[in-house]
Parts: C-alpha cells; sequence; structure tokens
C-alpha cells in the first residue's frame, strides 16, 4: 500500500532547545496545534547518518504517560513521509528508557524516539517529553541537539503521510508500502539482556533457601513496573507482594514518579515497618533507581563506588568483559575517583547527563559510571538502567555479605569469593547478620566517608534563580575569592565547570559553579536542565572524611556547615526568595 504524502505549513516555536534529557515542556504545551510535528520533523531532520532519516530504522517507545498514543501516530505519520523504512515500537508505545537503549543497539537501528519526561509527573497538567537516541544506543550528543534546535528555530513546513491511526496493542507487523511499523513485544529483548548479566537460576536457589529474605520493588506506576514483575515475579518467582506499583498509568497515579526518599515514602514506610532487607524504585521510564534497607540508605554516590569496587569480582559481566574505567557527573560526589585511584583504574569526571558517558563507553574507556541524581549504569548499554543496578546491587550485596562474614568485616575488594553457589550455600548455612548498613560501613573503612547531599528548590521563579548564578560567577572571578575564609572552610580552588571530551573534542561550558574547599570540601550549584517551569535551582555538598568515628555520623548534621557556608555564598534565599529547599536527597 503506497500513501500520500501532505506538506503541511507551520511556523517555529520558541524554546524547543533539549535540556538535560530532552525536551521537556507541560502536557498542554506539546498539545499546542503544531508544536509536537515540529519537533519531531526537526529531530528527523538531525539525525546525523548520511542520509538523514531516508532509510532510518528508529525504535520508538516510552514511559506511557499521558499524550503518548497521540504523538505515537504523528511519529508514524511524519517518519513515514520523511522516508524512514521502518519503526520498532514497544506494545503499547511501552519502552523504558534502558529497554529503549538495548533494542536501538540490538537491531542496529539509526536511531530511537523516546517519549519520556522520566521522573517528571505525568498527566494532562503535567510533563510530557521527547527525546532523541543516536546508534550507540544513548542520548543524543550536544552537537546533535544543537541542530535540532536550530531547526525548530527556522522550520516554516513538516511532511505528514496520509495512514490510518495504529492501534499498538497489538504486537504485529504493518506494512504499508516500504514503510514498515513493527510492534514487538516491550520486555522480552532486555529481560533476555538482563540474564547475560546476572545468573537467575543462581539468584532463585538463593531465594528458595532463604524465604525469609524479602525484597519490595516500587515501580511508582511507570513503566519499570512490567519489567519488574517479569523478573521478580515470573523469572524468580517471588510472591506478588514483592511488587508494588508496577502497572503503569498515564498520570503515574497521580504520584511524582522519583525514586528518591520524598518521593517514594509508601516504599521507605514499608521497608521500614516491616523490616525489609531489600528495598528498590525505579522512576517514570526506568533508568533511575534508589536502594534502601531498614536500617540505611545508600546514596546514589556511595551506591556507583560500591559496584565499581566490586564488579570485577561479584557481576559475571564485569568478569567476563573486566572494568576499563569509571566516570561520574560533575556534582556527584568524588566516592567512585577513591575506588578508581585504588584500583589503578582511568576516571572520568563529566558534566550532567548520560549522554557524556556514550563516548568513553564507545571508546571502550568507561565500563560503570553514575550520577548523584539516582542513575547508575554500564557499557552494557548507553542509557543509565534501573533495573540493572537493582540486580547488580542486590548480585553483590550478597557477595559481599559472604565476603564481610568471611573475613570479619574487613572487606576490601579481592577478598570475594567468585563462587556464587558456594557464597549461597554458606550464606544459607550462617544467617548472616551483615546488612545494608554493614556494607556501608564497610566500605568506608576501606575508602573513608564522602558525606553528600543534594538540596532541590524546585519551581523558583527564573529571574532570580539566573541572577543567582551571575552572582556566584562574578563572586568566582573577583580577586581574593580564592584564600578566603567562611567558616571553617577556606576557598582552594572555583570554577564554572567545563569539560572537554576526550574522545571528540567537543566542548561543553557553564555545566555548574564549583567551589572547592581546602579540605576538599565542595559545593556545587547548578540550575536544572530537566524542569518544566520556572526554574529548578539544584545545590550539592560534599565533605570527605576519614576518621573512622565519624562513619555512622548523620549526612545532614555532617554536612551542615557547608550547607550554611553555601546558603551564605550564594545568596540563594535573598535572590530567590526561597528559604526551604523542596527536597533534599
Ligand atoms: C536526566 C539525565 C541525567 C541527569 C538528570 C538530572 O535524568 O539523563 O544525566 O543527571 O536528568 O539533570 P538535571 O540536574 O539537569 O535536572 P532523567 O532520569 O531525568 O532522564
Amino acid at each position: 500500500m503506497s500513501f500520500n504524502i501532505h506538506t503541511v505549513p507551520t511556523s517555529a516555536f520558541d524554546g524547543q532547545k533539549p535540556g538535560t534529557s530532552g525536551l521537556r515542556k507541560r502536557v498542554k504545551v506539546f498539545q499546542q496545534p503544531h508544536y509536537t510535528e515540529n519537533f519531531i520533523q526537526a529531530i528527523l531532520d538531525a539525525i546525523p547518518e548520511s542520509g538523514g532519516a531516508k532509510g532510518a530504522t528508529l525504535v520508538v517507545g516510552g514511559d506511557g504517560r499521558f499524550y503518548s498514543e497521540e504523538v505515537l501516530n504523528a511519529i508514524v505519520k511524519i517518519s513515514a513521509a520523511n522516508g524512514v523504512s521502518k519503526l520498532i515500537i514497544g506494545h503499547k508505545g511501552i519502552l523504558s528508557t534502558p529497554a529503549a537503549s538495548n533494542l536501538i543497539r540490538k537491531r542496529k537501528a539509526t536511531g530511537g524516539i523516546l517519549l519520556t519526561a522520566s521522573h517528571n509527573p505525568g498527566g494532562p497538567d503535567a510533563d510530557f517529553g521527547i527525546k532523541y537516541n543516536v546508534a550507540n544506543g544513548g542520548p543524543a550528543p550536544e552537537s546533535v541537539t544543537d541542530k535540532i534546535y536550530e531547526v525548530s528555530k527556522t522550520i516554516t513546513a513538516y511532511k505528514k503521510a496520509e495512514l490510518p491511526e495504529i492501534d499498538f496493542s497489538h504486537i504485529k507487523t504493518h506494512t504499508f508500502g516500504h514503510f514498515i511499523v513493527e510492534v514487538v513485544d516491550s520486555v522480552n529483548d532486555y529481560v533476555m539482556l538482563m540474564k547475560e548479566i546476572f545468573d537467575f537460576n543462581q539468584i532463585k536457589a538463593f531465594f528458595d533457601k532463604r524465604p525469609d529474605f524479602k525484597i519490595l520493588f516500587d515501580g511508582m506506576n511507570g513503566v519499570t513496573g512490567p519489567y519488574g514483575h517479569r523478573l521478580f515475579v515470573q523469572e524468580l518467582d517471588l510472591p506478588i507482594s514483592s511488587v508494588m506499583r508496577y502497572v503503569p498509568l498515564h498520570d503515574f497515579g497521580g504520584a511524582h514518579p522519583d525514586p528518591n526518599l520524598t518521593y517514594a515514602h509508601d516504599l521507605v514506610a514499608r521497608v521500614k515497618s516491616e523490616k525489609l532487607a531489600f528495598g528498590a524504585a525505579s522512576d517514570g521510564d526506568g533508568d533511575r533507581n534508589m536502594i534502601i534497607s531498614h536500617d540505611a540508605f545508600v546514596t546514589p554516590s556511595d551506591s556507583v563506588a560500591i559496584i565499581a569496587a566490586h564488579a570485577e569480582h561479584a557481576i559475571p559481566y564485569f568478569r567476563k568483559h573486566g572494568v576499563k574505567g569509571l566516570a561520574r557527573s560533575m556534582p556527584t560526589s568524588q566516592a567512585l575517583d577513591l575506588v578508581a585511584k585504588k584500583k589503578g583504574l582511568e576516571y572520568f569526571e563529566v558534566p550532567t547527563g548520560w549522554k557524556f558517558f556514550g563516548n568513553l563507553m564507545d571508546a571502550s574507556r568507561c565500563s560503570i559510571c553514575g550520577e548523584e541524581s539516582f542513575g547508575t549504569g554500564s557499557d552494557h548499554i548507553r542509557e543509565k538502567d534501573g533495573l540493572w543496578a537493582i540486580l547488580g546491587k542486590f548480585w553483590f550485596i550478597y557477595n559481599l555479605i559472604l565476603g564481610l562474614l568471611v573475613e570479619g568485616l574487613r572487606v576490601e575488594a579481592g577478598v570475594l569469593i567468585s563462587s556464587w553457589l558456594n557464597i549461597l550455600a554458606h550464606v544459607n548455612e550462617s544467617q548472616p547478620g551483615a546488612s545494608v548498613h554493614d556494607i556501608l560501613q564497610a566500605h568506608y573503612k576501606v575508602y573513608g566517608r564522602n558525606f553528600f547531599s543534594r538540596y532541590d528548590y524546585e519551581e523558583v521563579d527564573s529571574d532570580g534563580a539566573n541572577k543567582m548564578v551571575e552572582h556566584l560567577r562574578s563572586l568566582i572571578a573577583s580577586s581574593g575569592f580564592v584564600g578566603k575564609k567562611y567558616g571553617e572552610f577556606t576557598v582552594a580552588t572555583a570554577d564554572d565547570f567545563s569539560y572537554k571530551d576526550p574522545i571528540d573534542g567537543s566542548v561543553s561550558t557553564k555545566q555548574g559553579i564549583r567551589i572547592i574547599f581546602a579540605d576538599g570540601s565542595r559545593i556545587v550549584i547548578r540550575l536544572s536542565g530537566t524542569g518544566s517551569h520556572g526554574a529548578t535551582v539544584r545545590l550539592y555538598v560534599e565533605k570527605y572524611s576519614s576518621d573512622p568515628s565519624e562513619y555512622t555520623a548523620d549526612t545532614q548534621k555532617a554536612l551542615k556547615p557547608l550547607i550554611n557556608q553555601a546558603l551564605l555564598i550564594s545568596r540563594l534565599t535573598e535572590l530567590t526568595g526561597r528559604e526551604e529547599p523542596t527536597v533534599i536527597t
């Protein structure tokens, strides 16, 4: 069947500049006539491969949030009109971000269009988002997002094919002449990948022997629910009570699908009241993760450091492929650097945004990376991966418990026993007393502790936020700033972070104000690139301690003096009018 193609006149909209991870706006903004179509056309025009959209194969899917179906059909029609050969679309339009990244790589697609605003709330009055991923499966680099933005500023028309609306609730292939739309199972390929990375039989054997060991996974009504249900309930045979909020809802049931202690409070409450050993949550699109237990919360910065410290011994994928290098985003605590130094690994500090890890991974210079924003991942795909991190942490935690038992709380990389079955047998013989809390403490004993916290001030007036950034820029450039004393802290260096990609040489500037003190403590202030309304100010504070008597200290108490100085230096309250943060993580 062939189809007619129409050229639809349009005019450009302001502000279609992709942020940290795609274009995120209120649904009502995307619902304006031509707004979404313009952006899709801009994406197709910016496809970096020679030939652009012509002959391309694109993976399409998202977190199933409100307005997804309308946008899926727009993508089908505009893609067909632009000469795209094939769209591979998740069943009902569902693909978690890591699953989409995997599918792009596995099917050797040209790229993918992901419909998600990630952890931002969904529903008619909340947010929608569209982002483009390139052929390596990762978010488009700035060279591509800049091109998308340029096209969006001058667009005068988009192309649209006359095609029937597609029902994405059937797994089937639709053929329209040379244009094919393949609706695929959303979960299968991703589960197969997880089974290549982890040994499910061994995890299952562990649960069979330890029915008392209860876990709880919270899908937060986002896209990860069906993946979590399949992995934990169907593959690992755990009871249905091991998963909560596992049905994706258009509006996430009114919840804010961001896995942190504030927004995942239902999970936190259950893990505490039921004294669960392991609780985990993922966000709207499945790339973030949070790990807790009834006795501990693992900060994302510690989490990636601990994974890196033990990956080669505890996770089969890394036993096979090795660990080539490590990377973190600039605001993420330096705990990961300490692991890299001890292991003699190369490590990188990149700007906020998963897209900055892709080149390093493609060049085999980074195997594990993470961000303070609850993102952890590896080179198995090119997105952060919530369930991978959860399975990974679960996996090594129990390797570690054995390490702890065997080594009497003296855990060092390299002392772990590599046979999982032996470990499990051992764990099951002698009920482990070690908990997530013990594992953290054991890590601090080897590496010291990087206290870390982030204060978010959401929906701040943009003018005030910009004034604060300008004030900080001129302050750090002023003579006498370096060497100045703020309470107990003396400024050692300060900059507005910039990054030169070591692979392609591209430079990203103005990535956040960073003030480092003589004792190694840091404050970082930047404006979020993922908000959809006003500005979100992020204030990050970090303090290192190698004093064992401080390792069990409360994070907020330990950081209080530094936070006070950060508020003073930034004049945050005065310039933004905000007394209290919206969220503390
Ligand atoms: C995105 C990016 C992450 C980034 C996070 C927060 O995550 O992929 O790399 O750390 O946003 O960015 P910002 O501080 O600019 O808001 P997600 O999970 O929202 O896609």
